[in-house]
């Protein structure tokens, strides 16, 4: 490290030790934090508006591959990509897996598309036409097949489901279609297999979305089964929606599964993550990393098998440079919420004293964990600074050849 840099962090350790924090565990969590980038954040995406085509933009599915390994080269932190079908679909599934394995990458959860064939305008599972409907279930029980083909273990499911009008559908039947669905893909499962349940309360139904909010989801995961569980997109919720504390009841409930993380300020933004809430960020991390310490396992277990993934899509921003700072800055807030003394803010709790409980967290998030990022990347051989290497590393020029091109979907 260079001389500064000990300086910095001999400083830091030093503060923290102070404050009770054990660096040697919070390092390690830090370690075994990965997170998974999403295929579709490498391609071309916009608003409604327009979708503005940038050159060395991936042209396939093994090109969006060779961008998610930059970013992994560079973090240590991104092993594996989500795939969406069929934007990702290929011939040979085999294939791409192998791709992704080459790379030092693999496939992580895969996500059926029932959403954009002109068939789903009035839905996919939760559509008037039972042959719609036959439609959408096959194409979720493909995506099962496409998960043992790349050795994928989530299955991550949304539906587009809804209505813009009252009286267009008839909700509780479409409640029970989606349910049969549900249940037909769950039996397709593998034990090994998990089904991650999202929700999301608008757009494109802009009066009612068949799964509009974590209860929904969590009642859907409830009634399948153990291997189905809530997926957290921190862009689907209504402003002001504490998101944190559904994530505390989802743990405790042992149904919390996974996230998509974005950053949003009005609607699905789906914007870099952490850019305009990172303290919601850290609040969430810091739920998470209380239920580590729960006395039962069930909440411990499901504290330690969340799926934290991104899902960003990239109107104007160049790609990788974007998913980089996603990671870095989830990688911050989760050192933050690292730095958080748990007794400290038990102690604060049990006395009902709210001003030192409120501030035995804050107090995490007010430290500068610089010097801690830098060390933890030095030791494992990785620019302290990823985004300064990747723009550094001429990848940006050697892609252009590419052209112009390809779009997320
Ligand atoms: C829906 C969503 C869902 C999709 C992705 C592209 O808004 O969050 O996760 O799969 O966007
Ligand atoms: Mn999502
Ligand atoms: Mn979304």
């Amino acid at each position: 490290m260079s001389q500064w840099n000990d300086k910095a962090y001999a400083l830091f350790e030093e503060q923290q030790k102070q404050r009770g924090i054990d660096l040697g565990f919070a390092k390690k969590k830090l370690l075994d934090l990965k997170i998974e980038t999403p295929s579709w954040g490498y391609g071309d995406s916009g608003t409604r508006f327009k979708v503005f085509r940038k050159v060395g933009v991936p042209r396939d599915p093994f090109e969006k591959l060779e961008d998610a390994a930059q970013v992994h080269q560079l973090t240590g932190a991104c092993p594996t990509v989500a795939i969406h079908i069929p934007w990702d679909k290929v011939d040979d599934y085999s294939k791409l897996a192998e791709y992704a394995t080459s790379l030092g990458l693999r496939i992580g959860a895969v996500n059926p598309n029932v959403f954009q064939d002109d068939d789903y305008m009035l839905g996919s599972v939760t559509n008037a036409d039972v042959n719609i409907r036959r439609k959408a279930t096959a194409h979720l029980l493909e995506c099962v097949d496409v998960m043992k083909e790349v050795g994928s273990d989530i299955l991550s499911l949304w539906f587009a489901d809804g209505t813009n009008y009252p009286g267009q559908g008839h909700i509780r039947k479409r409640k029970q279609w989606l349910h049969e669905a549900l249940t037909e893909t769950y039996q397709a499962l593998s034990p090994n297999m998990r089904m991650l349940i999202e929700y999301k309360f608008f757009e494109p139904g802009f009066y009612h979305t068949d799964l509009a909010d974590w209860g929904m989801a969590f009642h859907a995961a409830n009634q399948l089964g153990p291997q189905a569980q809530v997926l957290v997109d921190t862009g689907h919720h209504a402003q002001g929606t504490n998101v944190e504390h559904i994530v505390a009841y989802l743990l405790d409930e042992g149904k919390l599964g996974g996230f998509h993380f974005n950053s949003r300020k009005y609607a699905d933004d789906d914007l870099i993550v952490g850019t305009v809430n990172p303290y919601e960020l850290f609040l969430i991390f810091y739920q998470i990393l209380d239920a580590d310490r729960d006395e039962r396992p069930i909440v411990r277990n499901t504290a330690g098998n969340i799926a934290f993934m991104i899902d960003q899509s990239h109107a104007i921003e160049p790609k990788i440079p974007a998913m980089l700072r996603s990671v870095m800055n989830i990688q911050t807030q989760y050192a933050k919420a690292l730095m958080i003394n748990h007794e400290a803010v038990l102690q604060a709790q049990a006395k009902n004293d709210v001003l030192a409980a409120e501030a035995a967290v804050r107090e995490a998030y007010e430290v500068d964990v610089a010097p801690f990022l830098a060390a933890v990347r030095e030791e494992q051989g990785l620019p302290i600074d990823p985004m300064k290497a990747f723009l550094e590393s001429g990848y940006t020029e050697k892609i252009a050849v590419r052209g112009v091109g390809g779009s997320s979907w």
